[in-house]
């Protein structure tokens, strides 16, 4: 039973979430297909909540109508993306209340719960009780100005309403005030003591650090009671006739409706969550680890029908050209967006995306690291390699499959290793490493053709050069195999230009030099892939929207950038040096052409600071450059590093320096 967060059906999907929780899901679950594997593969929109009702509030429409609208369309974006779940539920379903609501009299008859009275923020003008996003404020723990009443963007951590400093309520701005309502808990403190803490201490090495890492923190902070019950009149309604106007907290019931999006696939529901062979697998992002690894766990053991998690492989987040992915803010690559702009190219950002996977640590999405991952990769080592067996079959053997003169077994072995090592990498949820083990056997046929030169070899044997040419169709074929989990439609293009069917074949199958027979007729070559031109790429940067960040990211110093490690830091290089020169760029009016002495050479750089400074007057000063910056031309002029400044959030700037004078050369650090 695999699983893929339910993504809230409050906007598109954007390219950071299809990166964290669902291409790696749908990679693992194609694999295992392909080995056989009884697997399900379940997803679906989560449509209650505050991140709903917050949405529709904004759009003037019912929850409803927003729901419906996102439900399909994103819906729609994973089938076209080639994400293959066997189902996309909804939890708005009559089904999914049904079972989130049998689930709740389950734990509340074993006793579970515990009802408690307490004093809850609360807007007057509203009238409304402000939980979980109804409510923002300041983090205690990383003091980002907009974090929510169940947890914080930026840093992460889970929060309740009352730990917010400086609370003001979502709905209106009000400063809400406190009034007194009863809810119902789970007791996560007593849990912990009874089971979680021991559970993911054993699953200590088998999980990813980063997963593994994160609930231990949280266990050593202690686990608190948590409500699973809201004052809401928008979700499932919570099955107590003392329970009037309540609804269950949206963490209680979406995790639920993987099991209820069981129910509507299949009448054998119970199978993959009953049966103590089933292995269960939630693939999700970092923000879901606490849900997904405590509470969720801790639910399904106290009810005590389901199995366990056995992993939960999560990911960190994707950043886009340097900047947080942000809904709100207006700054991702929108998935249908994409789809409508990139017809054909599904496969491409599934490569992509599957390059930049963040497994380890945060990663970044650049359209010019797109357009190389593409055109170097894809075109150059891939597309290239199909394309030139392809076309000298046609030239030299009309299209039909030459015979090979031996058996070739040494090629079958290290064939077949590739499909071990892409498998093992698989297994272990390292998608990269699959993805570069792939590539790895288009290399290998690439270098084998430039080795064996057909198109010289032909002058001498026609039977030498059939034998090269099967041997790369062999090649062209078992790629089409391995490729398959992570690039779908190339693999069916592959499969049809060559004439046999992939539905017949498994990953065993990876390794077997008679894939295609001899004689047999291969179809007319059509390139795989086509290279992304620069204004292609340059078009997307500009239709990226700035606006968003300048107003609130630059300028809020509470907002940091995502965490570096010292590695990271330690790879920027940055000296002392003096201003020799300083000159005005014509034609631009902020821009400063500079030449710097920074002890073993000077460096011409180019900085936007003429609206503050006069060339005169930073002649002679001391200041910080950055040496190793990628030289680029502004203005027709090379920049070759970058000064370092302060900025103000007037924008008003100075030079970073030192407090007494240096050696030009003199190390920052
Ligand atoms: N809807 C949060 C999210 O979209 C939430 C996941 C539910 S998984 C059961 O990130
Ligand atoms: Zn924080």
């Amino acid at each position: 039973m695999v699983t893929s967060a339910l993504p809230y059906a409050n906007g598109p999907l954007h390219i950071g979430q299809i990166a964290g929780a669902y291409l790696p899901a749908d990679i693992y679950v194609r694999y295992k297909r392909m080995c056989g594997e009884d697997i399900k593969f379940i997803c679906g929109s989560d449509e209650h909540g505050v991140p709903i009702t917050l949405r529709a509030k904004k759009e003037g429409i019912d929850p409803q109508e927003l729901v419906d609208k996102y439900h399909f369309l994103n819906k729609e974006s994973f089938e076209k993306l080639g994400i293959d779940f066997d189902i996309y539920h909804r939890t708005s379903d009559p089904l999914h209340h049904e079972t989130a609501s049998e689930f709740f009299t389950t734990l509340h008859e074993k006793g579970v719960f515990f009802e408690k009275e307490s004093e809850q923020y609360y807007d007057e003008e509203e009238e409304q009780f402000l939980a979980d996003r109804y409510i923002t404020g300041t983090c205690p723990n990383c003091a980002f100005e907009r974090a929510y009443g169940d947890q914080c963007e930026n840093c992460g951590i889970s929060l309740s309403p009352k730990e917010l400093i400086n609370p003001k309520s979502a709905l209106s701005g009000n400063d809400p005030v406190l009034r007194k309502t009863t809810h119902w808990y789970i007791p996560l403190d007593k849990l912990q003591k009874e089971f979680l803490g021991e559970w993911i201490e054993s699953h200590k090495d088998d999980w990813k650090s980063n997963v593994y890492g994160q609930c231990k923190s949280w266990l050593d902070l202690g686990l608190h009671p948590r409500a699973v019950t809201r004052d809401l009149n928008w979700g499932v309604k919570v099955p107590l006739k003392k329970a009037e106007g309540k609804v269950l907290y949206v963490w209680f019931d979406a995790p639920i409706g993987y099991i209820s999006a069981t129910k509507a696939l299949t009448d054998k529901w119970e199978d993959y969550w009953k049966d103590e062979e089933t292995k269960l697998l939630h693939f999700i992002g970092k923000d879901n680890i606490v849900f997904h690894c405590l509470i969720f766990p801790a639910m399904l053991k106290v009810h005590g029908d389901y199995v366990m998690p056995e992993n939960v492989p999560s990911n960190e987040f994707m950043n886009m050209e340097g900047e947080k992915i942000s809904t709100s803010r207006n700054w991702a690559v929108w998935v249908h967006e994409y789809l409508e702009e990139f017809k054909g190219k599904e496969d491409v950002l599934r490569y992509v995306l599957c390059a930049n996977m963040p497994e380890t640590k945060d990663s970044d999405f650049t359209w010019k690291d797109y357009q190389a991952k593409n055109n170097n990769e894809l075109v150059a080592i891939l597309g290239n390699f199909i394309n030139r067996t392809l076309v000298l079959c046609q030239k030299y053997f009309e299209g039909k499959v030459p015979s090979r003169m031996d058996s070739n077994d040494d090629l079958a072995k290290e064939i077949s290793g590739f499909g071990k090592k892409v498998g093992d990498h698989i297994e272990h949820y390292h998608f990269r490493d699959a993805l570069n083990e792939m590539m790895n056997l288009a290399r290998l046929g690439n270098k084998y053709l430039t080795d064996k030169e057909p198109w010289k070899l032909i002058k001498e044997s026609e039977e030498q050069t059939g034998h090269v040419l099967n041997v790369c169709l062999q090649i062209a074929a078992n790629l089409a195999i391995l490729i398959r989990p992570l690039l779908p439609g190339t693999s069916d293009k592959i499969g049809q230009i060559l004439n046999f069917s992939l539905e017949k074949l498994s990953w065993k199958d990876i390794g077997s030099v008679d894939i295609v027979e001899a004689g047999q007729k291969i179809n007319e070559p059509e390139l795989l892939f086509q290279k992304v031109e620069n204004d292609v790429i340059e078009a997307q940067i500009a239709k990226l929207d700035r606006s968003g960040l300048d107003s609130n990211d630059s300028k809020n110093n509470n907002n940091f950038k995502p965490m570096i490690n010292f590695e990271d830091f330690s790879k920027l290089d940055i000296r002392i040096g003096t201003v020799v020169d300083a000159e005005k760029i014509e034609d631009a009016d902020k821009l400063l052409k500079l030449t710097i002495d920074i002890g073993s050479e000077k460096r011409t750089i180019v900085s936007g600071i003429a609206d503050q400074f006069k060339p005169e007057d930073i002649k002679g000063k001391q200041v910080s450059v950055l040496v190793n910056l990628e030289p680029r031309k502004l203005k027709g002029v090379e920049s070759q590093g970058m000064v370092l400044l302060a900025e103000d959030d007037e924008g008003k700037m100075t030079f970073i320096v030192t407090d007494s004078k240096m050696k030009d050369g003199s190390v920052v650090s």
